[in-house]
């Protein structure tokens, strides 16, 4: 006897595809047997990807975590035994007392990402808890923000084009982000816009599977872009290509605007980004010309110090030549925020319960620091949702943190992550195909709502009951901590009727029929229109204008000496998703192992071939990897594709353990693709 159950896929990621579980109850305990993409979905329509075509794979591995950890042995080791949830909250409900009662709130660090990314998984119980006994206040700024905060200097706003729209664009410029591999489902509708005509551009420092795809490729150096931005507004200034109606109307600060591109020719930011001069005349010129013409990006180039600069830069673009009015047209990024105004956050994650507290604030990226400081340490931190020790810059500062014996690590997880090798205590957590969620896709406008499939598998919870357990035990008696799931999901979307959305699965949330948000100006500056010039960002110290100011850490900054190679550590993986998966048989195996990548005349320069072992290193770290050598990198750039865990690198540390945590100059992000590096044969020591 089987029944058919509808969910919505919790990854990190802009999809959020639709899937439907087939459960067989035909014995004692339901079992999932079948997880497909459900057809119907609005954008998915059915397809779903190669990490989570085999879900169920992860969802019985043998390796899962069914029941609470105590460790054993030293940290990092993975030495565990098996122990009763009622002997794990003893421990934990004493240990987080005892730091309360002796430090305050202040010395317990949440520490999440979006692991899983739906509603009541990321902010749940635990923004309410957290708020209970005034914990530290985690930025996490390590994915998305920095973007958000740039184009809104340029905007007012985040909000942005829809991508679907990308239908109905003539010149679709891909810039920084790698759709066929980390946005898949978009890629159908570009295929369809270029059945009708319309060309595709990719602006990435790497030959991805995306730029192999495209009808014209621009390669800058990595961090440079802003240069190229420039550039371009200087031709499409020169050569009258402006919108003068929409830019009148719309815009302040074009004169500034036009003074200050007035030295930035072509010529110059060639210089800068090692892209040809004629390319970008050509590709300011078409960008001008075309019609409609869109931009379209994720995150990708948001990890440079001057990450947020370069989404207000690009911002500008699409407002100087009006394209804006048309469908198809404008800036399209993350839609996550159409999604977030439906959502009550006072509501949801009771900021009241500070009772006026003021919380210290720690970014997210700089988890080395945090837990090395001496001065007034962290005791306790809580982990879900996230796997630190692979996805932070600096990684080896941040496990030399977590390796504090004094410091009390609870890491709720699924896996026994590089991550959860340190924790003190390991709590179970589900799968999405066991609890009950609503997700909020980024990717496009459908909300989806997830239902159970299955009951949590062995002594797994949710994420949502983790907090309320641990609430109990350490004596906590606010009521709305012990709201059950649904109550919270009313909670926190009041205008969203939740029986409707659970019987039809996915709901589209609100955005203009026509698909031009922005056609009529109205953006919610100081204003009133798109800030070439910006005011606010003058009095935060930063230009007013946009402006290209190169990496620190780059080719022109003081270490190019000792380090002559940048490093990117993209995904790129298609049976990845960021640091999840890579452990799994089916996953890791398949993708052949970690490696470092250098463009054929970097490699000939040190004297290693494919496949040999070399050392990659810099001030941070030194790792072995075997040499790739490809046509996909311009020399000078070297990639270590992402997501992999200690333990499958041959030295036992991850591609961040060599990247730079040095902050955006604003926006809070992390400049993790400033890093340098060099590269050189195993028996050459690092300098
Ligand atoms: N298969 C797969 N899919 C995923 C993920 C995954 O791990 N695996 N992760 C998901 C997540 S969390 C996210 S946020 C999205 C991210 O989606 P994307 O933003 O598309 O992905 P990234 O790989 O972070 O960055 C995209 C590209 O930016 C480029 N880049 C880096 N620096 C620069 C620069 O200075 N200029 C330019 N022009 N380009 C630059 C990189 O070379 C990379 O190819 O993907 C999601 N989808
Ligand atoms: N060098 C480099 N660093 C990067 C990036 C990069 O491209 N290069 N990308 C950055 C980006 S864009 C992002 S978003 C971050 C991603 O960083 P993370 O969000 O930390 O990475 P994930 O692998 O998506 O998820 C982490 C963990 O969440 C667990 N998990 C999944 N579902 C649940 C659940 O329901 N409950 C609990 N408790 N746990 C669950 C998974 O088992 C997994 O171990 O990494 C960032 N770091
Ligand atoms: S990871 Fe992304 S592409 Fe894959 S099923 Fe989930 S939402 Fe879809
Ligand atoms: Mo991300």
């Amino acid at each position: 006897m089987t029944r058919t159950v509808h969910g919505t896929c919790h990854h990190d990621c802009p999809d959020s595809c639709g899937w439907t579980v087939t459960v067989d109850e035909s014995g004692p305990n339901p079992v999932a047997v079948k997880l497909r993409g459900n057809p119907d979905h609005p954008y998915s329509y059915g397809e779903l990807c190669p990490k989570v075509n085999r879900f169920l794979d992860r969802v019985s591995s043998p390796d899962r975590i069914l029941h609470p950890l105590r460790r054993t042995g030293p940290k990092g080791r993975g030495r565990f035994e098996t122990i009763s949830w009622s002997d794990a909250l003893d421990e934990i409900g004493s240990r987080l007392r005892t730091v309360l009662d002796e430090y305050g709130g202040n010395a317990i660090l949440p520490f999440s990402d979006a692991g899983n990314q739906s509603l009541l998984a990321t902010q749940g119980v635990s923004e309410r808890f957290f708020n209970e006994i005034g914990a530290c206040r985690l930025l996490r700024n390590i994915c998305g923000p920095t973007v958000g905060a740039g184009v809104a200097m340029t905007n007012g706003t985040g909000h942005g084009a829809d991508a679907v729209d990308l239908e109905h664009s003539k010149l679709i410029v891909l810039w920084a982000t790698n759709t066929r591999l980390t946005n898949r489902h978009l890629w159908p509708v570009i295929e369809r816009a270029r059945e009708r005509g319309a060309e595709v551009v990719v602006v990435d420092p790497i030959r991805t599977i995306t730029a192999e795809s495209a009808d014209r490729f621009v390669q800058p150096r990595p961090g440079t872009d802003i240069a190229m931005m420039l550039a371009m507004m200087h031709v499409i200034i020169r050569d009258d290509l402006v919108d003068h109606e929409w830019v009148d109307a719309h815009t302040t600060g074009f004169d500034e605007l036009a003074a200050s591109v007035r030295e930035a020719t072509p010529a110059w930011a060639a210089d800068q980004c090692g892209v040809d001069a004629e390319v970008i005349e050509h590709l300011a010129r078409d960008y001008a010309t075309v019609r409609p013409a869109a931009i379209r990006t994720l995150i990708g180039a948001e990890h440079h110090e001057n990450g947020a600069m370069f989404y207000r830069t690009l911002a500008c673009l699409p407002a100087l030549v009006g394209s804006w009015r048309e469908r198809g047209g404008g800036l399209m990024r993350s839609v996550g925020a159409y999604q977030d105004d439906l959502v009550d956050d006072a509501a949801l994650q009771r900021p009241d319960l500070l009772n006026g507290r003021t919380p210290r604030t720690f970014n997210m990226s700089r988890l080395g620091e945090i837990l090395l400081d001496e001065d007034d340490p962290v005791r306790a931190m809580i982990v879900w949702n996230s796997n630190p020790l692979v996805i932070v810059p600096n990684a080896e500062h941040a496990r030399r943190g977590m390796e504090r014996d004094d410091l009390f690590t609870v890491v709720h997880e699924q896996f026994l992550t590089d991550t959860a090798h340190y924790a003190d205590i390991v709590l179970p957590a589900t799968t999405q195909i066991e609890s009950v969620d609503v997700t909020l896709a980024w990717g496009h406008l459908w909300m989806g709502w997830n239902e159970p499939a299955i009951p949590p598998v062995g002594e797994s919870v949710s994420n949502t009951e983790c907090f309320r357990r641990i609430a109990r035990a350490v004596g906590l008696t606010e009521p709305s901590l012990f709201d059950d799931d649904l109550t919270i999901l009313r909670q926190a979307l009041p205008t969203v009727d939740l029986d409707q959305l659970r019987r039809d699965g996915w709901q589209r949330v609100p955005f203009p029929d026509d698909g031009r948000p922005w056609a009529d100006g109205g953006f919610p500056t100081a204003s009133g229109k798109v800030e070439f010039a910006s005011t606010t960002l003058e009095q935060m110290g930063q230009p007013r204008l946009p402006t290209f100011v190169p990496p620190r850490e780059g080719p022109q900054g003081p270490d190019a000496d000792r380090f002559p190679l940048q490093l990117i550590t993209p995904k790129h993986h298609a049976r990845f998703l960021n640091s999840s998966y890579s452990q799994l048989p089916k996953h890791g195996p398949a993708e052949g192992g970690p490696f470092v990548e250098l463009d054929a005349a970097d490699a000939a320069a040190r004297g290693l071939a494919a496949g040999d072992l070399a050392r990659v290193f810099n001030d941070r770290a030194s790792l072995q990897l075997p040499v790739k050598i490809s046509g996909r990198l311009r020399p000078g750039v070297a990639s270590i594709p992402w997501g992999w865990w200690r333990e499958q690198h041959p030295d036992g540390k991850v591609a961040n353990s060599l990247t730079n945590d040095t902050l955006t100059e604003w926006g809070g992000g992390v400049a993790y693709s400033d890093t340098l590096v060099q590269v050189a044969p195993l028996d050459v020591e690092p300098a």
